[in-house]
């Protein structure tokens, strides 16, 4: 027989199941575009206290989901069992049944879901297909901390846009960079690896035309393991002054390059760069400006549901100005710049309103702080 947890013990495990779960569903986030990564943690109790009889993510790419990896790993042990999702079970019809009639096939008994989907062809069904069962739900547990996991993929579910994060790195005395000096090193080693993995989670990085000729960066990841795992790279580049000697152009075989120019950009530096292997995109403009929110739209439609602007100081005011970023993430070295330095659009003590502070925390020397916007 089961041990009769009180309500409040039980609802302690379901948190605390589920935070294990939403944990488990980072294992794939990038990787399953245009898919959310989920996490199903599927737990059994027959007397001896809990035991995970299986676990699934998302698999790569956004299918199989993560209730069938799940129930696959748990076997019969299924029967009579509690499955923790990160996401409401799908109800729709893909490459396989439904993972809410998977659920109900395997005779799980209780399902503990954390985020809602949007997916209209899921919102709420997932959840009905289940009562209708005679299964007890439980919706909604750590939602917020779900939600933020999976903000790519519900936001551009919602506001067909990907979810856009601005990152700096800020000098002690607030810069970005100094005038002409090509890239300078503000944070360490520690830093530059979150970086990284930043970027590997990301669907896109962006960067303006100021940073491209400056840095000449090559906005991919570098890290031992995920070297395969450089999102799109995208460049606003109105007049398209972007070389083909430059490292961005160069990487093109392996990592893919967009840029955003005017309709109006020069059609022989155009061609060039298409036949260097660059694509082309968001041509809409207003005031010969690219158009933020029509680019977006058109990332979107192409898959992407994140996108990372890495600066400059230029890029960062336009998206902050057109309300269109999501999350913010600041470094910040130990080190001045001084005069001659850039100075940041934004820092800690001016975090537009509406935004909330997620955490904080330190990579060796350099401070790390993220804010988000419900
Ligand atoms: C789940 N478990 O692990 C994920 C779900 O293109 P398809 O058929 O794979 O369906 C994509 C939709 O599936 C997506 O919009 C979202 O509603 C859901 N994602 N659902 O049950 C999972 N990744
Ligand atoms: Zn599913």
């Amino acid at each position: 027989a089961k041990p009769q947890l009180s309500e409040a013990e039980q609802a302690a495990l379901d948190r605390r199941i589920m935070a294990a779960a939403i944990r488990l569903s980072r294992r794939n986030a990038g990787r399953t575009s245009t898919n959310p990564s989920v996490g199903t943690i599927i737990v059994r109790d027959d007397g001896a206290g809990p035991m995970i009889v299986g676990t699934g993510v998302t698999a790569v790419g956004g299918r199989p989901h993560a209730e069938t990896e799940a129930l696959a790993e748990a076997g019969e042990l299924a029967r009579g069992a509690t499955a923790y999702v990160t996401l409401e079970p799908c109800a729709h019809h893909g490459r396989t049944p439904p993972c809410a009639n998977a659920l109900v096939n395997a005779g799980i008994a209780r399902v503990v879901g954390a985020a809602s989907d949007p997916d209209p062809r899921v919102s709420g069904e997932g959840y009905a297909i289940l009562r209708a069962a005679g299964i007890e739900v439980v919706e909604k547990v750590l939602a917020t901390e779900a939600t933020e996991q999976m903000a790519g993929y519900l936001i551009r579910s919602l506001k067909k846009r990907p979810e856009v994060t601005l990152k700096l790195a800020l000098s002690s005395d607030g810069k970005i960079g100094r005038k002409g000096a090509g890239q300078v090193a503000i944070t360490g080693e520690i830093a530059r690896r979150e970086v990284y993995l930043m970027r590997a989670e990301a669907d896109a990085i962006l960067v303006g035309i100021g940073t491209a000729l400056e840095d000449d960066p090559a906005l991919t990841v570098r890290l031992p393991g995920l070297e395969n795992r450089s999102p799109a790279r995208i460049i606003l580049d109105r007049q398209i002054r972007l070389p083909e000697t430059s490292k961005l152009v160069s990487g093109v075989d392996r990592v893919p390059l967009y840029v955003a120019a005017c309709p109006e950009a020069d059609a022989h530096r155009r061609a060039a760069l298409e036949r260097a292997g660059v694509h082309f995109i968001g041509t809409e403009t207003y005031e010969s400006e690219i158009a933020l929110p029509e680019l977006l739209e058109d990332l979107a439609a192409l898959g992407m549901a994140s996108v990372l602007v890495e600066g400059g100081a230029k890029v960062a005011r336009a998206f902050l100005d057109e309300e269109l970023i999501d999350r913010i993430v600041l470094f910040q070295g130990p080190e001045a710049i001084g005069e001659d330095g850039i100075a940041s659009p934004i820092d800690a003590d001016h975090i537009p309103s509406g935004f909330r502070k997620l955490r904080e925390m330190r990579f060796g020397e350099d401070s790390y702080a993220e804010w988000v916007r419900p």
